[in-house]
């Protein structure tokens, strides 16, 4: 079935949702986004990601010409004008139809774009099996750069890690920072544990603020684990017990391998399941 998507203002068919190939969005990745799950009809997490996407934007100077509260409606408006239950929310905000120059300002006002769809999803079985990764070889962008925080359109240096990925045969990447520290995975932060503690990678590391790691580690301390923000080398993840990711695409996933290196008994361990599973109950209101 043809969507409706959000563009500029209001609800329009799939096919007319057009945009200017003068979008400085398209033109030079000038823009932000948030990509949102939904669960039984309820948006997960929404007012952390409304409050994510308004800071992404804050930092690069773009200015997004509705309210929080108006943004909130428009993506409850778009989700259920597309009956989606379950499901997946793209939230773009582009800088707007420019001209062929960097300058941001000539741009006329700046673009919201919500698609409201079905995800898709990372086969079952990968998270029975668990899966495996490498580290890559691209560095994870310089703080001084395009800062890791800022959940921009401009991803090239996600999307080169993840060539890296594929060539190897795996789904996913480790990406380091310049200081050679674990900063996170190509759209998902990384967990480990040893003896028993959970450990993740500080955001000065290079990640993202995954809204997914924040409620992992929060269901992590109800069940009176300890959970460490820590910087992470190479060797901390080749000598684990345990290994997972956190995304809203993958939600939590275990890492079972990785360059060659086999975590624990080469299955997603016991905790990572634990974590899952309260996620899942989480996600589905069963658990507040
Ligand atoms: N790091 C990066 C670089 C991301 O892009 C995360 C971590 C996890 O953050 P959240 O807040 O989602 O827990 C992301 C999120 C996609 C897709 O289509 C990617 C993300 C989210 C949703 C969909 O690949 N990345």
């Amino acid at each position: 079935m043809a969507l409706k998507i959000w563009l500029d203002g209001k609800l329009v068919d799939e096919a007319d949702a057009k945009i200017s190939v003068f979008d400085h969005g398209l033109l030079y990745g000038d823009g932000v986004f948030e990509g949102i799950r939904v669960y039984n009809r309820e948006i997960f997490e929404l007012d952390a990601h409304i409050k994510r996407l308004y800071e992404s934007a804050k930092s690069i100077r773009l200015d997004i010409p509705m309210s929080k509260s108006e943004l909130i409606s428009a993506t409850k408006k778009t989700t259920e004008e597309n009956g989606v239950i379950n499901g997946y929310i793209r939230l773009v905000v582009t800088r707007g139809t420019g001209t062929l120059g960097l300058n941001p300002f000539v741009c006329e006002s700046s673009r919201i774009i919500i698609i409201a769809d079905n995800i898709q999803l990372y086969p079952e079985e990968l998270y029975e099996k668990g899966m495996k990764v490498i580290s890559a070889t691209t560095v994870r962008n310089h703080p001084l750069a395009i800062p890791p925080q800022v959940k921009s359109l401009n991803y090239l240096n996600n999307i080169l890690a993840k060539i890296e990925a594929l060539d190897n045969n795996v789904p996913e990447a480790i990406m380091y920072n310049h200081e050679g520290y674990v900063a996170e995975a190509t759209g998902d932060n990384v967990f480990i544990v040893r003896n028993g503690v959970i450990y993740t990678p500080p955001v000065e590391a290079g990640s993202l603020e995954g809204i997914t790691r924040s409620v992992v580690m929060k269901l992590a301390r109800k069940e009176n684990m300890t959970v460490v923000e820590k910087n992470l080398t190479r060797v901390d993840l080749y000598i684990c017990d345990e290994f997972f990711l956190t995304g809203t695409a993958a939600e939590v996933i275990g890492v079972v391998e990785i360059d060659g290196r086999v975590i624990g008994d080469g299955k997603p361990g016991p905790i990572t399941k634990l974590l899952r599973k309260n996620f899942f109950a989480y996600a589905h209101g069963k658990e507040k």
